[in-house]
Formats: structure tokens, sequence, C-alpha cells
């Protein structure tokens, strides 16, 4: 059976189709067709942002949370470029986004155009799969293909690029077999079938593959450490847990890996951030290392032993043969290493104060959603996640500007629970217009901002490697709490401990977005740091004098 669609009526039939019921855009010339299509469609809620960078975070945040295509529209030149970083952030982060764009119409490509601009071509870089739609019969199975790549094998943004005159033009629309699953093995679903099945094998995916890493340690007895975007993909007070390693990672961490026989890695790419200078790192180390991107296997660092796979499949068949022992020895040598942790702050309003007043206030219950420099080292050193999948964060771009807008697609995801974007003062002024957005689309996200009053993490390097002169990184900002009140959200001040608790418990009960200032002390430094570049096994606890 077929019947004569627009493109742009094929577009949102698809979508439709795919399972897809929300997107986040912005509206313009070349994607005009799209956006009238949408008036009045049932099913697909499109939530209008206030710039297209957040438009692509937001559905990065969406897919991560979801565990499903997140999708971002714009119109072309300007609303297309504006996706770019979230797209890149997407990309290094394995974040399955689907970017939807307007083109000017065909017989004005390559002249220039008004709002031309080549976004196949500059996006190639930052995305899976993209493409430009000639051609109005391909246009269903483009985008079913999009959605396809972007799930299958290690998961990654991808952009349709759709002419306005294709938008127009009609053509049958054809139900077609190609599915968009990410285990590559089903790709043949009915469009009404598939989406229900792809959310379930991907929850069973993500919850099971937590289970058996848990059993695999719990079984060998191995120490467990979660880079920065593994953290919440292993209980964070369990007791084999140490934390995270690298830069920031605490010092009987780095030292473990650089004593340890063996590693397990499971899913990352051994990134500087984690290794340090590579030819000091866990020199006595044989690598076993489990990806599903074979690309990332021995890149960065000499592999033993390399399975390209899914995390969860991988770890249960190594459940079935590995025998079960304790790693007594190696934990007494581990203990032996470990200090009590140094406090970030001398007093007052500290991240440990803080975060541990957020997870009272939530009982565990939220989703948290970092945004860049030290108040995202903070989060990730000191919040105890107990859920899966629970820490959101630009780990390998390292986007500022990323948590207020990702939260908002965290939180369409998750409509029943909290969840909580930490900003510093400098990346949250990038992307704070977006309150209008959570006000006027109704999306509760709840807000806090570690304003130390610089942009602190580059303030503590002029410190420690630039003779203090800070350039440039002291930043104001405006009264947050008037800000809040502009937006018609409440928003409460905190500058002493024992305010803390009692405002991120209102903040995170009143019904609605809501903003919480934590006014912390200005030159706090995250400790302990590996020297960019340096070796695990020499971790800076105090400024270099
Ligand atoms: C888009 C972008 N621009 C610049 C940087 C470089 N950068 C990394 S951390 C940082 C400072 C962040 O300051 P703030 O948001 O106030 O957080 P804090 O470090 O103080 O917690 C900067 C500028 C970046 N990561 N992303």
């Amino acid at each position: 059976m077929s019947e004569l669609l627009t493109g742009a009526q094929i577009l949102c039939r698809t979508l439709v189709d795919a399972g897809i019921d929300v997107m986040f855009g912005y509206p313009g010339g070349a994607i005009m067709p799209f956006y009238d299509a949408l008036h009045g469609h049932a099913g697909l809620r499109h939530i209008l942002v206030r710039h297209e960078q957040a438009a692509a975070h937001a559905a990065d945040g969406y897919a991560r949370a979801g565990k499903r295509v997140g999708v971002c529209v714009a119109t072309s030149g300007p609303g297309a470029t504006n996706l770019v970083t979230g797209l890149a952030a997407a990309y290094m982060d394995g974040s399955p986004v689907l970017a939807i764009t307007g083109q000017v119409g065909r017989p004005m490509l390559g002249r220039d155009a008004f709002q031309e601009t080549d976004v196949v071509g500059v996006t190639m870089p930052v995305t899976k799969y993209n493409v430009l739609v000639r051609d109005i019969e391909d246009l269903a199975d483009d985008l079913r293909e999009a959605m396809a790549v972007a799930m299958e094998g290690r998961p990654g943004p991808v952009l349709v690029d759709v002419p306005k005159d294709v938008q127009n033009q009609k053509a049958e629309y054809k139900v077609s077999g190609v599915g968009c699953q990410g285990s590559g093995e089903t790709r043949h679903l009915t469009p009404d079938t598939w989406h229900l099945e792809d959310a379930i094998q991907q929850a069973a995916s993500l919850i099971a593959a937590y289970a058996e890493v848990r059993e695999l340690a719990e079984r060998t007895g191995m120490p467990v450490i979660t880079t920065l975007l593994g953290i919440s993909a292993f209980p964070q007070v369990h007791d084999l847990h140490l934390g995270m390693p690298g830069m920031h990672g605490e010092v009987h961490i780095n030292k473990a890996i650089q004593a340890a026989d063996l590693i397990v890695g499971i899913g990352l790419r051994f990134d500087d951030r984690v290794t340090g200078n590579t030819a000091t790192f866990a020199p006595r180390a044989k690598i076993v290392h489990i990806d599903v991107d074979a690309a990332a296997i021995g890149r960065n660092v000499p592999v033993a032993v390399g399975i390209v796979g899914d995390a969860r499949r991988v770890v249960e068949r190594l459940l079935a043969v590995v025998a079960p022992r304790a790693c007594a020895r190696w934990w007494e040598e581990i203990r032996g290493l470990m200090r009590p942790r140094a406090e970030a702050f001398a007093g007052g309003l500290s991240p440990d104060v803080i975060l541990s007043a957020l997870a009272d206030v939530t009982g565990g219950r939220c989703t948290i959603v970092s945004d860049v420099g030290q108040h995202q080292m903070w989060v990730a050193q000191r919040y105890p996640f107990q859920r899966p999948n629970t820490h959101i964060t630009s780990g390998g771009l390292g986007a500022m500007g990323f948590a207020v807008p990702a939260a908002m697609g965290v939180r369409l995801a998750r409509p029943d629970e909290p969840v909580w974007a930490i900003s510093g003062d400098g990346g949250f002024q990038m992307n704070m217009a977006e309150i209008a957005t959570m006000v006027q689309e109704g999306i509760e996200v709840k807000l806090a901002i570690f304003n130390n009053g610089y942009l602190g993490m580059v303030r503590q390097w002029q410190q420690f490697f630039h003779g203090g002169r800070y350039s440039n990184t002291p930043i104001w900002s405006p009264d947050y709490v008037k800000l809040a009140e502009a937006y018609g959200i409440p928003g409460w001040r905190v500058k002493e401990a024992g305010e803390v608790t009692d405002a991120l418990r209102q903040a995170n009960e009143t019904p609605g977005p809501a903003l919480v200032e934590l006014v912390i002390e200005q030159e706090a430094n995250v400790f302990p740091m590996i020297v960019p570049g340096g070796s695990l096994s020499e971790p800076l606890e105090a400024a270099p004098v």
C-alpha cells in the first residue's frame, strides 16, 4: 500500500514510524516545509530551543538517557552550523543523534545561495554518516538508514540534509524493512514493531551489562576503576569500586594502575586524560581491551588481547569461563596506598557538602548532568552514584554549555525522576537562555551553578603553569536569583554550608524548573592532578610553588 506525500510529510511519517516522538529544533527558510508538516502533527512533539547548539545537546541528552535516537532539526546555513558542537560532542561520546537540516533548493546548490553551507562537508568528520538527499525517492530510506547507522555498533550522530524543493516534492510513501536496531542483527523489523523491541533490547543490554560487570568483579575480586564516562556504570560505593583514574583521579587509583599486572578495559578509549603519558602508563600490565569499536583497540595503548564486541555479551562469555578468586594480596597493596581524601576547600561551602546534600535530598534518585570544568571533576570524584547511567557529561569533547540543554533532553527521556544540571558560572552563561525553553515547554530541570567568579579550571592551570597570570579567566555573572525571577522560576543563592540542604530540597521539591546558585571558594583547586602529558605516578597534591 502506498500514498502520495510531500517530502516534508515523508520525513514526519518516517520519524513516527521509527518510534520518534520528540525532537529539538529551530525553524528557518530552508526547513519551512518540514515545520509546516509538523504543525498540528499528532505524535511528534517539537521543542523550540533558543539556539541550535542546545537542540543538538538536548537530543544528545535524550539519546544517552533513553538509549535511543535523539533528534534535532535546523535550517540551512547558520542553523546547521550551530549544530556542529553538539554533533561533535555526540560523536566523541558515542551518542546516537539524528540531525535533520534544511538545505537550499537543488537548482541553487553550489551557487553561494542565501544561507547555503555545505553542511555535509562541514559535518563529515563529526558524524558517522551524513547525506544530502537529492532524490525524493531516497528520502525515507536515507532517513531510516541514518537512524540505523546511528544506533549500530558504537552509536554516534548522523545528519540528513534535505533541500527545500525535495521537502515540497511529492512521492509515494513506502513502508520499508530497514529498521533502526542497535545490535546490527535485527534490522528487518517493520516500523511499528522496531521501536518497542529496540527500547527493550537496549534497556536489557544496559541493565545486564551493569549486572554482569558487577558479577565479573565480584567473581574475580578485581578492583574496579571507572573513567569519566564510565561513572555510574558500577555502583560508586561498592567495596570493589576504587573511583576515577587519570588527570584528576585519586593517588591510590593511579598508583594501582601503575602497579597492576592485568588491566581489563571495558568500553573505554584509553584517552590521554586517563593515561597521562602513554610511554609510562601501566608499565607492568598486560591489557585486555574489550570494545564494540574495532578501531579503538590498540589505538592509544598496546594491548595483549583485543576483543571486539558488545560489553554485555563479552562479559557474559567471560563469566562462563573465569574461575572465582580473591585478590587479597593485591587489595592489601592498594589499601596501603590509600589516604583520606583531601578536602577540596579550606572550609565553608565545599563540593563535598554540596554533593552529599544533593544525594540526601534526592535520596540518590536523580540523574546528574554536569558541564565542563572543576565542578565536573568534583561531581565525578565525589557524588555517590548508585544506579546505571545516572551521570551524563561531555567527556570526549568537553563542551562547555552542554549541561543545561542536555539536561532538558535527559528529563524528557526520564520524566519520572529529578534531573539536575550542574554547571560552573562560565558554562552556565553559555546556554542559560534555555531556561526560556524549559519554561515554555514545561521541562522540569533543576539548575545548580557552582559560582567561583572564574573560569575555574583554566584559572587553575594559569595558577599552576602560567605564573598565576589570570588572563581573561575572572568572569562576571548576573544576579542569578533575579535571572530566575525574570524567567518566572524560583531561585536561591547559597553562601553558607548550613543553607545548602534547605535550598536544594526546596528546589528539588518545587514543581517546574528551579535554580540554585552555590557561591563557592573562588580559588579552590581540583586535586590530585597529573600534569598534562605527565606520568600517573607523579601526582600534584598541592599547587606547585
Ligand atoms: C566551549 C568551550 N570553550 C572553552 C573550553 C575550555 N575550558 C575548559 S574548562 C573551562 C572553565 C570552565 O569554567 P566554569 O564553567 O566557570 O566552571 P569551573 O571550572 O569554574 O567549575 C574552560 C574555559 C571548553 N571546554 N569548552
